[in-house]
């Protein structure tokens, strides 16, 4: 039997059967995917094969070669990974600039692992509703770089509804993960997106202005037909496959975003700004810190790339070298 998995709790996963049904699934054995050390070997989007068991419940026993995944590296000196999503057609990072903040070298990790699997990325700035003038100026100020550097921005409040029916029309029949920071908003998002869907949500913490982890497993949600019900919910989608207009998995917040196993040479094309001068560096194997001839020290000299993304670069490339225990971004 094979099936979708869409949620993820711990050693459970839900997957939904081609025929429509919910089955608790546990992975069967010593389950292991060649060349990825993962907290999760499955995540939600992977497509499986199952085999019920005698409590109704199932094993998976296989699993479908994936188009594509979001991974996430530790930021400790760990080897452990985690997939975020497998499968998914375009992920949403979710910023905030105030509460919490999202930091520029967090946005920078996540583009350039996006780009590393091939993932589109959308960047939607949420919380607009509570910046003040400065803050206002300053999101302005990002979402230039980015849109500059290629990357779609669009700047949302979940909780006014602002731009939110803009979200829904790039969501409509696509796979899309949901990203972010802890307390950035990304529940509430899919709350306003989907009426109905429910999903817990909590305030950030005054003291740290920061979230407080409060989504804790992936959860994967049908999206509606357009001209469709607009109330999908958890319990309702038995027929989701056939009915559903796209798919929005909602994740954990993540703290930090840890470097994968890239060669210096390959992280400047996941940097799509330094990628288009490094081509006119003088030797091919220019790791633009200090070498003559340096065609990206000049841009940057020249304010072609930006300040805070050539430091997100440097940070990935000491994370290579040293392999030392970073903080959370
Ligand atoms: N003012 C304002 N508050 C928002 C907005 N979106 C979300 N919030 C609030 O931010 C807090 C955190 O929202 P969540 O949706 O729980 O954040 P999350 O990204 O899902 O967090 P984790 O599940 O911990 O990763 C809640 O108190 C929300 O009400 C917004 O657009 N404006
Ligand atoms: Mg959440
Ligand atoms: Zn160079």
């Amino acid at each position: 039997m094979k099936g979708l998995v869409i949620r993820n709790t711990g050693s459970w996963y839900t997957v939904k059967t081609d025929e429509g049904r919910q089955v608790d699934c546990k992975i069967k054995g010593n389950f292991r995917l060649k060349g990825i050390r993962s907290t999760n070997p499955v995540a939600v989007g992977d497509r499986v094969e199952i085999v019920p068991n005698n409590e109704g419940t199932a094993f998976i026993t296989a699993i479908e070669e994936r188009r594509n995944y979001i991974i996430r590296k530790s930021p400790n000196l760990s080897k452990q990974s985690h997939i975020i999503a497998a499968n998914v057609d375009q992920a949403m990072l979710v910023v905030t600039v105030n509460r919490p903040q999202t930091s520029t070298t967090f946005i920078d990790r996540f583009l350039a692992s996006a780009e590393a699997y091939r993932v589109p990325v959308v960047m939607v700035f949420n919380k607009t509703d509570i910046l003040d003038d400065d803050e206002r100026r300053y999101q302005e100020m990002v979402i230039a770089l980015y849109e500059n550097i290629g990357y779609e921005c669009r700047a949302v409040s979940a909780a006014t509804g602002s731009g939110i029916d803009g979200l829904r029309e790039l969501l409509a029949g696509k796979i899309t993960v949901l990203s972010g920071n802890s307390g950035v908003g990304k529940s509430t998002l899919i709350n306003s997106i989907l009426p109905g869907a429910n999903l817990r949500t909590a305030e950030i913490s005054d003291a740290h202005n920061t979230g407080m982890h409060t989504t804790t497993f992936s959860e994967m949600l049908p999206l509606p037909r357009a001209g469709g019900s607009p109330s999908a919910t958890q319990d309702s989608n038995t027929d989701g496959n056939v009915h559903a207009d796209g798919y929005i998995i909602d994740t954990p917040g993540i703290k930090g975003f840890g470097t994968f196993d890239i060669e210096p040479e390959e992280l400047t094309g996941y940097f799509r700004d330094i990628f288009r001068f490094s081509k006119d560096c003088r030797f091919s194997n220019c790791t633009h810190r200090h070498e003559p001839g340096c065609a990206v020290l000049r841009a940057l000299e020249e304010h072609y790339i930006a300040e805070s993304r050539y430091q997100s670069y440097l940070s990935m490339l000491d994370d290579k070298d040293e392999n030392k225990y970073r903080e959370a971004f």
